[in-house]
């Protein structure tokens, strides 16, 4: 097979370093790199203001970066020279932009309104999701009014995700996050891990004849969710009786494989599908989501989709300069490319939102950790930095510490709501004071005047000193709904697509995650023969599976 035709012209035609507004930022870090955020707010009384951007009910303070307007007419250009609106029409076209699996890149329109037009092949792709959304929808309802019997004629109260990866992230912290949202009279369970204490721990509870099994698996191949899968069957059927007919009421696929989702046992009119142009990080909102539409509803679900829609649009159409995500992901790269920043701390104060960070690493990081253009060629410059977090205000009791006074710069993302869902006392504002107080200690520091006129002994003034100038963005909201969230992670989507975009790299493959899995097949055997097998890997490799192999016998 030939290399698939680049539908996608313009870009990636000049290198990332040689293009000119990249020259001139790195002519404008320079000066950049020695200017203090105390400076930049004092000389300029309408920063704070200023530099905001506000769009589908997402307020987004950025004036506490290290930059200037002039940063950001830069960083514009910058998009600009690098083809960013011919790709993003290109996605939102169908274009194959994922080209090393010749494949469209089309999440976008999973959240498309009924009656729009999107077309893969030749085939309108909406009414397909539609159609599938309709599905998830009928089955959903039935198991939330207890119409769906389990074997034995019991109510389902129970619903297990099984899957991994996108399979799994995505549900796991839509979950989460609208837990508030859910129905509380069910349990919502997720085993991803092969390690079968995950699967041990979420049955253990639990009783087969209440318990709906959803195969959540893009391929129907992968090992872990295959392997918990075949477990979760013997679990239930053994529960009920052993009668193998019990399957059918107790397990679900939600899979692009018929095929195998049919050798599985389950019957595919209880199948939900989805398509090769979802990407598994990007799936959250196709069938991966029964699990979220079982909690929430139907309507709720619709809902989520909606606010991911309104943020596409507001991708779309909105000029880069007041564009969120555009403004995010070029942020991103300012940091990652010239202050060299290694990392981004994600922040949200929401305690719902306490798996976002787990999700938005893969999003992130699967998505640009990546070392070659979209021409094969490596790149000279840092991609995708490390994603991390934890809710505040946990977080501050923890590794703020580093974030203030290390020798790192991590640029942070503080994520806040004025309204709580479980309004109590005082709790919102004592959370909210610590998001705007954190971001203005970690932008303006203490100085060691500061320190020594509160009376601080010589001595200690150089632990007590914030040097302060560390960047953040701080994202508020009224308060989280499924159309928030929505929101937020088309957001972060489109923020990782526009770094994608910059690097030139390719954001939909996940190459790099193959390797592994084909050497553990090869080692599967190594480890279950009874035999002592001959072993050819490194001494190191070699003298691990030994050792493991001689402590599996001792108990
Ligand atoms: C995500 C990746 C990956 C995938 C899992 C599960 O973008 O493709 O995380 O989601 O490997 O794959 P299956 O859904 O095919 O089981």
């Amino acid at each position: 097979m030939g290399a698939p035709v680049r539908t996608t012209k313009g870009q990636g035609t000049t290198p990332l370093a040689k293009r000119k507004a990249w020259k001139a930022l790195q002519a404008h870090y320079k000066t950049m790199q020695q200017i203090h955020l105390r400076s930049l707010f004092a000389d300029d009384p309408e920063r704070g203001g200023r530099m905001t951007a506000e769009a589908v009910g997402l307020f987004l303070d950025y004036s506490k970066n290290r930059i200037t307007d002039e940063t950001v007419k830069l960083l514009i250009e910058l998009a600009g020279e690098s083809g960013l609106r011919a790709r993003i029409d290109a996605m939102f076209r169908g274009d194959k932009i994922n080209i090393t699996e010749n494949r469209a890149v089309l999440h976008v329109a999973l959240r498309a309104p009924e009656g729009e037009s999107i077309f893969v092949d030749g085939e309108d792709v909406v009414p397909q999701v539609h159609a599938v959304l309709d599905k998830m929808a009928e089955f959903s309802n039935r198991v939330r009014s207890g119409e769906w019997k389990g074997h034995t004629g019991s109510r389902i109260r129970n619903v297990i995700n099984i899957g991994i990866g996108g399979s799994d992230l995505g549900p796991v912290m839509a979950y989460e996050a609208l837990k508030h949202y859910s129905d509380r009279a069910m349990t919502f369970r997720f085993v991803s891990n092969v390690d079968s204490t995950d699967f041990a721990e979420a049955v253990s509870d639990l009783d087969p004849s209440e318990t709906l099994f959803i195969v959540s698996s893009k391929t129907f191949t992968t090992l872990e969710t295959m392997t918990n899968a075949h477990t979760a069957r013997a679990w239930s059927v053994n529960g009920l009786g052993g009668d193998e007919k019990s399957v059918a009421r107790h397990f679900v696929a939600v899979s692009t494989n018929a095929t195998e989702v049919a050798r599985f046992g389950i019957d595919t009119a209880n199948m939900f599908g989805f398509w090769d142009w979802v990407g598994g990080r990007y799936s959250m909102d196709s069938a991966i989501g029964l699990s979220t539409m079982l909690a929430i509803g139907p309507e709720t679900f619709r809902a989520m989709l909606d606010g991911f829609h309104q943020m596409d649009e507001h991708f779309r159409t909105t000029p880069f300069e007041r564009n969120l995500p555009i403004l995010m992901g070029l942020l991103a790269v300012w940091y990652n490319d010239f202050f060299g920043a290694e990392t981004v701390a994600v922040l949200p104060y929401e305690q719902y939102l306490k798996r976002f960070p787990a999700y938005l690493q893969q999003l992130t990081m699967e998505s640009n950790g990546k070392h070659v253009t979209l021409d094969g060629t490596a790149v000279n410059y840092a991609t995708g930095p490390i994603y991390w977090g934890e809710p505040g205000t946990n977080g501050q009791h923890s590794f703020y510490q580093l974030i203030h006074q290390g020798t790192r710069l991590i640029p942070c993302d503080f994520i806040g709501f004025a309204q709580p869902l479980n309004p109590l006392g005082r709790h919102q504002d004592l959370l909210l004071a610590n998001v705007f107080a954190q971001t203005e200690a970690l932008a303006f520091g203490k100085t060691s005047e500061q320190v020594k006129k509160e009376g601080t002994p010589d001595w200690l003034v150089p632990h007590r000193v914030f040097e302060g100038n560390r960047p953040s963005n701080t994202l508020l909201a009224e308060r989280l709904t499924p159309e928030t969230l929505g929101k937020l992670v088309a957001l972060y989507e489109h923020s990782v697509f526009t770094q994608g975009v910059i690097w030139n790299i390719n954001s939909f493959d996940q190459w790099g995650v193959e390797l592994g899995k084909v050497l553990a097949q090869r080692i599967i055997p190594e480890l279950e023969t009874k035999e002592e097998p001959a072993l050819s890997h490194d001494s190191s490799t070699n003298n691990l599976i030994r050792r493991y192999r001689r402590l599996k016998e001792a108990s």
